[in-house]
């Protein structure tokens, strides 16, 4: 892994991309003239991106954590290689894992930044550690591909590069933020089926035209492609999900008494998780040498 003065005598771009260390963690700072920005090596998480003359779009809780091998608590967790609770299968019986998976919990490797046309390109890479090799997952590679810009882009590589059928879940788990949760309008899942995990997982589908918010909401919506719009008139903004390659969008707001210690009080009242992944039934499974490609963009707009 690269030091700090490693990673600056390598990529640092003077006035655009600089990398210093925050709590326990390294951490690049992005300014460009089209938006500021900040991602954590550790997860490849990103925690922030603000286009010029807007707000945050991405909510980061003041109480999170940033130390080594624990979950930041907002920004873009990287999920991998299973959504949530790890199930356990005749092959892999243990279900001590970590929730969500290890990929956000461990360092990846910078490998390409440049910058052109007002938008940062950074490319990262995870291979396999000594936790991902404790947790049964040895032949795995993963890239990821984030452009800094007036929008936002992702692109998540999965390779199996093994010799054996791998299946896997992933998630682009974005917090967004938003003015007033309760404010907040939903377009995009209309007639959508869905998980309801906070109620067994029940299989429901969505029949209201516009998703609004008025208690916990835990929701992996399955077998959607379509593009997630999110109106917050708290914000007078309209933030665009779009998506490639993804059947599953997931929603979340843990609203007042969600139990995360990291969590700060009224956190819940601005956040709201718009997911792109692949999870549950949606689950990939990649033959050997075989890989996949997630993407998803956000992007902003005022709201009329
Ligand atoms: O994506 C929604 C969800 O699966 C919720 O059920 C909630 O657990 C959330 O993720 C946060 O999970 P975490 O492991 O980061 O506390």
């Amino acid at each position: 892994m690269h030091t700090i003065d490693q990673l600056n005598a390598s990529f640092a771009i003077p006035g655009i991309l600089a990398f210093d260390e925050h709590g326990e963690l390294i951490r690049g700072r992005i300014t460009t003239p089209a938006c500021s920005g900040e991602l954590y090596l550790q997860g490849a998480h990103v925690t922030a991106w603000q286009p010029a003359n807007e707000e945050p779009v991405l909510f980061l809780s003041e109480k999170s954590a940033f130390t080594v091998c624990k979950a930041i608590r907002g920004g873009i967790p990287i999920i991998f290689p299973w959504f949530g609770a790890r199930t356990a299968t005749p092959d892999s019986p243990r279900t001590d894992c970590p929730s969500h998976g290890f990929a956000r919990i461990q360092p990846w490797q910078l490998d390409f930044g440049a910058y052109a046309a007002e938008e940062l390109h950074l490319s990262l890479s995870l291979e396999p550690t000594e936790l991902s090799r404790s947790l049964g997952f040895d032949n795995f590679l993963l890239a990821y591909q984030i452009t800094f810009g007036r929008e936002l882009r992702l692109r998540l590589s999965i390779a199996n590069d093994g010799t054996e059928p791998m299946r896997v879940e992933e998630a682009l788990h974005t917090y967004l933020h938003v003015g007033d949760i309760e404010q907040a309008r939903v377009h995009g899942l209309y007639e959508a089926e869905y998980l309801d995990k906070t109620n067994k997982f029940a299989r429901k589908t969505q029949t209201e035209p516009i998703l609004t918010f008025n208690g916990v909401t835990d929701r992996p919506y399955v077998n959607t492609t379509s593009p997630v719009v999110v109106d917050d008139p708290g914000l007078r903004r309209r933030i665009t999900v779009k998506k490639a390659n993804s059947n599953t969008t997931v929603v979340w707001n843990p609203w007042t008494d969600s139990g995360l210690a990291d969590m700060s009080g009224n956190g819940w009242r601005r956040m709201l998780c718009i997911e792109s992944g692949n999870a549950a039934e949606n689950a990939i499974t990649l033959r050997p040498k075989e890989a996949h490609v997630l993407e998803t963009s956000i992007s902003l707009e005022a709201l009329a």
